[in-house]
């Protein structure tokens, strides 16, 4: 009998080992371990044997039964652990490794416009020296404010309708400058760096305004910087986007952080100047403006203004974006909308 038990057992490892569904496995189980198993029959089977017999086959069965058991829950766990490693491995997709996105047979697939063309101005400053920085999208009011000479009860404060939090001293910043005050507070002069990001004011939305939208800032801090670097600067970065000439307009700009402050404007593209929704009929769009850093905020910044001065501009990366690819509407680049992501898809 104990010979019988012994055989069955390997019998059981046998087929165990061999099994890969979990319902032959739960099949195995109700058989070998079930009321009318081959374990059962053998226990039934005691009743004829001698008591010394009962007590070692008895033993034997129980501990056997025991280990079966075991044996089978850990088969079942593996079983388990391999489906879901294999519907892991079928699901996941690297979506920066384009053969293996081919592979999937998902052929659309790419970066959304604003993070192409913030990349592709990103390489153009890093080319020229540019240092590239980031900041937080909640800010206090020094960095947003004080710290760009915009006081308390300045007018340019309501230009710029801000979320402002329920302490009323914290905000989501209203513009990348704020990248300008840190990045002041973290350098020392000589310093360039280009700072883009998202900012958000509460206004109304139209094709050409959005509540969150994405500003790229820079700025230039040394000794002798002039309004020609600025200029020259501003130049090689649209033409290195469009890589074509493009219109622009320079014109005079108010910025308390600047002095004097330009507004750089570029023909609107969509209409090609006749005048459309975009640039309200008047056939430019506000893109870039910029200036001389105002004295009072390279103080602020901890800047001697006797030896240093500087440049900043604060790009609006949506509108160029737009521009670019010819977008007529602002709130599509946000939408979500995949009939629009996928006009955009490289690979
Ligand atoms: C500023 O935010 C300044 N901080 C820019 C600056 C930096 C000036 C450094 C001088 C020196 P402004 O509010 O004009 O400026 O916004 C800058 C650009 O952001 C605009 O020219 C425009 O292209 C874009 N912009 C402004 N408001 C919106 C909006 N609601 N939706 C989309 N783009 C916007």
């Amino acid at each position: 009998m104990l010979e019988t038990l012994e055989t069955m057992m390997r019998e059981f490892e046998l087929k165990l080992s061999a099994e890969t569904s979990r319902a032959e496995v739960l099949n195995i189980k109700s058989h070998y371990v079930g009321k009318k198993g081959p374990l059962a029959d053998v226990l039934k089977g005691l009743k004829d044997a001698t008591p010394e017999e009962r007590t070692t086959i008895g033993a034997r069965s129980n501990e056997m039964k025991t280990i079966m058991i075991a044996a089978i829950e850990a088969k079942l766990t593996e079983l388990e652990l391999a489906e879901i490693n294999e519907k892991l491995d079928k699901q996941w997709t690297d979506i920066t490794d384009r053969d293996a996105i081919r592979d999937r047979g998902m052929t659309k697939a790419g970066f959304h416009p604003v993070t192409t063309i913030q990349r592709e101005i990103e390489d153009v400053f890093i080319s020229m020296g540019f240092e590239i920085l980031d900041g937080p999208h909640i800010e206090d009011e020094f960095h947003n404010f004080d710290a760009l000479n915009i006081p308390d009860s300045h007018p340019a404060r309501d230009m710029q309708d801000t979320f402002w939090f329920a302490d009323m001293k914290h905000l989501l910043r209203t513009q990348t400058s704020t990248i300008q005050v840190r990045g002041m507070e973290s350098h020392t002069p000589p310093f360039k760096f280009v700072g883009p990001g998202k900012v958000f004011r509460c206004e109304e939305t139209d094709a050409s305004h959005e509540i969150a939208f994405h500003q790229f800032e820079g700025m230039m801090v040394g000794e002798n910087i002039s309004v020609a670097n600025l200029i020259y600067f501003m130049k090689t970065l649209l033409s290195e986007i469009f890589k074509r000439e493009t219109n622009v307009r320079l014109r005079p700009g108010f910025f308390p952080f600047v002095e004097p402050g330009f507004e750089l404007d570029i023909e609107c593209q969509i209409c090609g100047g006749k005048g459309c929704q975009v640039c309200k009929h008047t056939g430019w769009v506000e893109l870039l403006p910029c200036g001389m850093v105002h004295p009072n905020v390279l103080k602020a910044g901890g800047i001697d203004t006797t030896k240093y001065n500087g440049f900043a501009f604060g790009l609006g990366l949506d509108r160029l974006v737009m521009m670019r690819y010819g977008i007529d509407d602002i709130r599509l680049l946000h939408s979500g909308d995949l009939r629009f992501a996928e006009q955009f898809a490289e690979f």
